[in-house]
């Protein structure tokens, strides 16, 4: 396992003491905890470069595009992209997904084809599709999710064909946890000349990601996601599929020409970053990429997978609780999702965060999700670099307890 103490010391939030107890923080799919690197990275762009980037030819102005151009080379090498110009600075993965949508998919989607997606997707990899297919008179067919929750994959196959223009899916579920084999549903997609966009939000942060490996077109994430700032998303395109679409925004700096009669387009990535982009957080984001270099994504990996397996043995203990998701750890990721009998979802969280631990409570924005497991809502744990067994043991034994209070018929007043 990773040297969790050491790790612990860059992150000053997990020193909170929430509710009269140490923070144990459990709620990593939301949104990860930042490092001193990242916080420190953007104070340092506010107090010494702070400037507007690509128009400005003073030295602010270029320190500031050097920066934000530096954070755009380091995700490129950390997502195995072919060159920094496929890689776009979005708001977030939703916006990187709806960004696929109208600059792709209002160019080459038309009326009776189809648009592939899973019923474990989240609400970000259904809607902006759902409105595609609205607008372009296309359909949307969903594969199913088998009982011990993996994708349905024979389901998808199923329906991958000749009317199939886009095939959309997770990489890991926030929900399931689970590891799409995104590879392979990119070959049967390729086969019949559709295209595989990978939400790759929960993903990003904690596996070696290669997006040449992975054989898809568009690979989206969020930096918040993965230590990073809020506000930076990613959105990772293979060029000629960059090249071929639409803008999505138009305004300033995503234009080469601007005429009465019509304007022409930025090179590759700038068509696709109108206006004044998050700088600040671009450029802090850089630092979070760093940081998980110099850890390492296979370390990363390595120690969420144990300490997910951990997780499911002793959850799986408890009387009364059902995971959701597969049990094989190597199959999956640590977003791991939990009900208990008799006890709501949201109450579970309430008596856990009296305690100081963060979890999350509620459909994880995958109602379609929520709908095939049978359930309204879900309590999840989920893991980041920094978590340790003992934060886990915490988790567990007041589950216990709460199992127990209620068992008692103890009601919270709320
Ligand atoms: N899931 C969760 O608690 P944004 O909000 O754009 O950064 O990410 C959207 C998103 C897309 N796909 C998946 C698989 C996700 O998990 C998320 C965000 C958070 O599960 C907030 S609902």
């Amino acid at each position: 396992m990773l040297d969790t103490a050491a790790i612990r010391k860059d992150f000053p939030i997990l020193n909170e003491v929430v509710n009269g107890h140490p923070l144990v923080y459990l709620d990593n799919a939301a949104t990860t905890q930042k490092p001193r690197q990242v916080i420190q990275a953007l104070v340092h762009y506010y107090e010494h470069d702070n400037a507007n980037i690509h128009r400005g030819i003073h030295t602010l102005a270029v320190r500031a595009t050097e920066a934000y151009e530096g954070t755009r080379r380091k995700v490129a090498a950390h997502i195995g992209a072919a060159s920094p110009e496929e890689v776009v600075f979005t708001r977030n993965t939703t916006e990187a997904i709806n960004l696929i949508a109208h600059g792709w998919g209002d160019r080459f989607v038309n009326e009776g084809d189809e648009i592939v997606l899973s019923l474990m997707e989240h609400h970000s990899n259904i809607v902006p599709w759902q409105l595609l297919a609205r607008r372009r008179g296309a359909a949307l067919r969903f594969a199913d999710v088998t009982p011990d929750g993996y994708l349905d994959l024979d389901s998808m196959r199923a329906l991958i064909g000749p009317r199939t223009k886009l095939v959309s899916v997770v990489h890991m579920s926030n929900v399931l946890g689970v590891i799409n084999p995104v590879a392979e549903i990119a070959t049967v997609a390729r086969q019949f000349g559709a295209i595989t966009v990978v939400d790759g939000a929960q993903s990003a942060p904690h596996l070696p990601v290669d997006v040449a490996a992975l054989g898809c077109d568009f690979f989206a994430f969020s930096a918040h996601k993965m230590l990073g700032p809020t506000g930076v998303g990613v959105l990772w395109g293979r060029r000629d599929l960059l090249a071929a679409m639409d803008p999505f925004l138009g305004g300033g700096d995503m234009i080469s020409v601007v005429k009465q009669e019509g304007s022409t387009w930025a090179d590759l990535p700038h068509k696709f970053e109108a206006g004044t982009p998050n700088i600040a957080d671009v450029i802090a984001f850089g630092a979070a990429i760093e940081y998980l270099g110099a850890i390492g994504m296979p370390a990363i990996r390595a120690h969420e997978r144990d300490l997910t397996a951990y997780a499911l043995e002793q959850l799986l203990a408890i009387p009364g609780v059902a995971v959701q998701g597969p049990r094989n750890p190597d199959d999956r990721g640590g977003a791991v999702s939990f009900t208990v009998d008799g006890i709501h979802p949201h109450d579970v969280s309430e008596v856990l965060d009296a305690e100081g631990i963060a979890i999350r409570a509620g459909h994880h924005c995958a109602q379609l999700l929520m709908r095939k497991l049978g359930v309204p809502a879900t309590n999840r744990a989920s893991f980041a670099l920094y978590n340790e067994p003992r934060e886990v043991d915490a988790l567990t034994s007041a589950l216990r307890d709460t199992i127990r209070r209620f068992g008692h018929g103890q009601r919270l007043a709320v």
